[in-house]
């Protein structure tokens, strides 16, 4: 069903006009926001990291998830849309088989993770994570006008935003526990995969599964955005940044089995919130690589919902629209 009465147009802040550059897809903590005091001393802090009550499993449960067949794939793309992000050119790739998260990590997951562990993530220790504008309460938005990002100013690193907390003091998880867990770094979905006896995938394995045994298609089910006129991501329909008409359903995340599956069975790969792999960005240890693109994808801004398009962020940044899923092994 459509929700088209859901048709919004929010005037923001004059802060648009003076920003034209990158989505934001590459935010980190370090990013200087106007006017934030030392934001490098604050973040350079020895993390507390916990992990004694950490443990990992031996074995994992495979309910939910897709045996992805071993296979040589076309990696990459000759036509990139971002030279930057480095998407070609084409490669042949062999992934070996191993089994794949069908869904994105949820609220629910996560939740019962830190019950379990009692681990405290990234965002809770720095106290603050990065939020899109249009998700900040209008009446706050004043008070976090000198906290956004210089590049992409509809990011706001705003205070006591948690996955439990996704916009801030006051907002709670508890009527999205099945939508993907949020504001995790790299760092908290490397633990929580770990402690289920899973690991993160690589881009390589995410990629080849995200095509779908489909050659060189831009999308999880072909090279139609919107097949039979349906939707089949959780993407931004409108004019980014000012309006989302929301015509797929949803202005934030969905939860995490809405659209139809690709034909590995795996939901959302493109679209809903990007998702953590296990590689390295061109070899910096501290930036690791995101796929899929998000809630806030535009074709005419960062038109990254495609299997062949990557991103990365700094390993200790999270952000609104960015999550994981987790892969696992195969057992000889
Ligand atoms: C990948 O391998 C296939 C099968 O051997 C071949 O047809 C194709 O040209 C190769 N692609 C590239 C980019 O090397
Ligand atoms: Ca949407
Ligand atoms: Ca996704």
């Amino acid at each position: 069903m459509y929700l088209m009465f859901l048709y919004l147009t929010l005037t923001l802040l004059n802060i648009f006009n003076v920003c034209t550059g990158d989505c934001g897809c590459q935010l980190n903590r370090n990013a200087k926001c106007t006017n934030e005091e030392q934001p490098h001393d604050k973040y350079s802090q020895a993390l507390n990291d916990d992990d004694k009550n950490l443990k990992e499993r031996a074995d994992f449960d495979q309910t939910h998830m897709s045996l992805i067949e071993g296979a040589t794939f076309e990696m990459g793309t000759d036509k990139p849309v971002f030279e930057s992000d480095h998407e070609g050119p084409i490669r042949n790739i062999t992934v070996s088989s191993f089994y794949l998260d069908k869904y994105e990590v949820s609220n629910k997951q996560f939740s019962k993770f830190i019950e379990e562990t009692g681990y405290i993530t990234e965002a809770e220790k720095f106290g603050d994570s990065f939020i899109f504008e249009m998700l900040v309460p209008e009446s706050e938005r004043e008070q976090y006008k000198d906290f956004r990002a210089v590049q992409a100013p509809w990011w706001i690193k705003m205070k006591g935003v948690t996955w439990k907390h996704p916009e801030g003091e006051g907002s709670t998880i508890d009527d999205r526990l099945d939508h993907p867990v949020i504001h995790v770094s790299w760092n908290d979905a490397q633990k929580y995969c770990n402690f289920v006896g899973k690991r993160l995938p690589t881009e390589a394995e995410w990629e080849m599964s995200c095509r779908a045994g489909l050659k060189q298609k831009l999308y999880p089910w072909g090279n139609k955005l919107n097949p039979k006129d349906q939707h089949w991501a959780n993407i931004w329909q409108g004019d980014f940044p000012l309006t989302n008409t929301a015509e797929d359903g949803y202005l934030s995340t969905a939860p995490v089995d809405s659209f139809p599956p690709n034909k590995f069975g795996l939901h959302n790969m493109a679209g809903n919130v990007w998702e953590w792999t296990q590689d390295n960005w061109l070899n910096d240890p501290d930036a690791k690589v995101k796929k899929g693109g998000s809630y806030l994808c535009h074709e005419s801004y960062c038109w990254r919902y495609r299997c062949a398009a990557r991103s990365f962020n700094t390993k200790d940044s999270s952000a609104g629209n960015l999550g994981f899923r987790c892969a696992g092994d195969v057992k000889a």
